[in-house]
């Protein structure tokens, strides 16, 4: 058998996409007049891809042909890589030929740049665009394209935007005006760089083109806004669905990680048979081939998670911020912002005051001189007569403020002075009192010199006892020298014992 394994497990999983896909009443093809006129809605899987098993082992897409730059892998298929001037394009290897349908693709386009280019293309055409210049994809297509330009080619700042364009072959694309002269409906959104995927709604129904937009804000699938509606729209019976991207001077990621057709039939009629009905032993053994490799896949998501405990959750939801996450950042980049601008605003108006002081010294200094040379009787001009009188002012106000600090001044002074008196007044007492004390004193002692200056009442002392002669120098001399001797003779003595003690330790 030459069908791979892999080849046959993608093939499984898109049958079992649809056998598993009901008619959703939620899912109303947009533009239908009536709510109640729900569309019977299939999944077409030959028609679709999407994840974890986008592309084979070989690289190819089944179902698919991818051209030019455009790069498969399990998850996704990279249009274009974010390299300068890059073309790339998939495209459905049959044709379709559903008269109503819808097409639901999801895309990131991200790129480092505030800018990025050029911009990414849904096609339903008559033929394969494989290559060509408008969003890689070939011009004067027939059939119609919904376009999601990045780069804003004539400068109106209406970029990124979404615009639908219808061509029956004979238009060429108004790229420099960014087909707007030629657009059918546009919208402007701005689908690069968003923390979730993009996905765009095309619905064809009723001979109406709808588009929705869900603009990767949220992780809600199914919360899609209305972009633009093309009313009586002819496109080819039988066409080739496609994407395309294409990189310029500037460059973006183009990934787009599903496409998924619905075939969509009017209430009341009935749905055409599938064409391709499987036999039921064969659904049953794709079935059991399904188990067996999604068995398979939780053994090897048990293994890698061993393997690997610090990895925790959706690796895409750690690449890209969550909507809260982005709204506490914008805030606290705007406060650092509003932040930066008055530390600006605070070092100007520094700068302001500064300059102005220097203004002033210099105008002073002019005055000054003026006020001199114009003593002989100069009449000074206007300005310098502004200038005095702001000065003038500035000066009165000075004396004001020094009254008021001498005023200040006065009062503390006057405060200090109230708790210097009260000592003062102590220290006087004390004088006073010493004072007293003194003259006490001084009169007790005039006192006593009166007494001692009147000569009646002078006192008489007492005469001293007479010397006694007993004591000759001869018997003195003897004496001390007995005395010396018997000193000297102790000492000896003494120092001998001591010399005699130290020997007995
Ligand atoms: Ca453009
Ligand atoms: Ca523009």
């Amino acid at each position: 058998m030459a069908v791979s394994t892999v080849q046959m497990s993608a093939a499984v999983c898109l049958v079992l996409i649809t056998l598993t896909f009901h008619p959703s009443n939620g899912d109303i093809a947009a533009g239908a007049a009536d709510t109640a006129d729900v569309p019977h809605r299939r999944f077409e899987y030959k028609y679709s891809f999407k994840g974890p098993h986008l592309s084979q082992s070989d690289g190819s897409i089944p179902f698919w042909v991818h051209t030019g730059n455009a790069i498969p892998s399990a998850d996704q298929i990279r249009i274009t890589p974010s390299l300068r001037s890059q073309k790339g394009s998939v495209w459905t290897k049959n044709t379709v030929n559903f008269e109503n349908w819808e097409a639901e693709v999801t895309f990131r386009v991200s790129g480092r740049g505030r800018m990025g280019a050029d911009g990414l293309a849904v096609w339903f055409t008559e033929g394969q665009g494989l290559e060509g210049p408008v969003y890689g994809a070939a011009d004067n297509w027939n059939g119609v394209g919904v376009f999601f330009d990045s780069f804003d080619n004539d400068g109106k700042k209406n970029n990124p935007a979404i615009l639908i364009v219808g061509n029956n072959g004979k238009l060429t694309y108004d790229h420099q005006n960014d087909g707007t002269t030629q657009a059918l409906g546009t919208c402007l959104r701005d689908f690069r760089n968003k923390p979730y995927p993009v996905r765009a709604k095309i619905t064809y129904y009723k001979k109406t083109l709808t588009v929705m937009i869900n603009n990767g804000f949220t992780p809600d699938k199914d919360d899609f806004e209305f972009c633009a509606k093309v009313d009586n729209m002819i496109i080819p019976a039988v066409g080739y669905f496609g994407i395309s991207a294409a990189t310029g001077g500037l460059a973006d990621d183009h990934d787009v990680l599903s496409f998924l057709l619905f075939r969509l039939t009017e209430p009341g009629q009935q749905p055409p048979p599938a064409e391709a009905e499987i036999p039921k032993e064969e659904k049953d053994k794709y079935q059991e081939e399904f188990e067996n490799f999604q068995q398979e896949l939780d053994k090897k998501k048990e293994e890698f998670q061993k393997e690997h405990p610090d990895v925790q959750g959706e690796p895409v939801d750690d690449i890209y911020e969550s909507v809260n996450d982005r709204e506490i950042r914008q805030v606290f980049e705007g406060q650092n912002r509003i932040h930066l601008e008055i530390k600006q605003l605070h070092r100007q108006l520094a700068m302001i005051l500064d300059e102005q002081r220097r203004y002033v010294s210099v105008v002073t200094d002019e005055i000054a001189k003026r006020g001199v040379e114009a003593q002989p009787g100069q009449a000074p001009s206007h300005e310098l007569d502004t200038i005095i009188t702001t000065q003038q002012e500035v000066l009165r106000n000075l004396n004001e403020l020094r009254n008021s600090f001498s005023e200040t001044l006065r009062q503390v002074a006057s405060a200090q002075n109230q708790g210097n008196a009260v000592g003062a007044y102590e220290t006087v007492q004390h004088f006073n009192d010493i004072k007293e004390h003194l003259h006490v004193v001084k009169r007790s002692v005039e006192q006593l010199a009166q007494r001692n200056g009147n000569p009646s009442e002078k006192v008489k002392c007492p005469d001293l006892p007479p010397m006694p002669s007993c004591l000759s120098p001869t018997h003195f001399l003897i004496f001390a020298i007995i005395q010396s001797v018997l000193f000297i003779g102790y000492i000896m003595y003494r120092s001998q014992q001591e010399a005699a003690a130290k020997k007995f330790f």
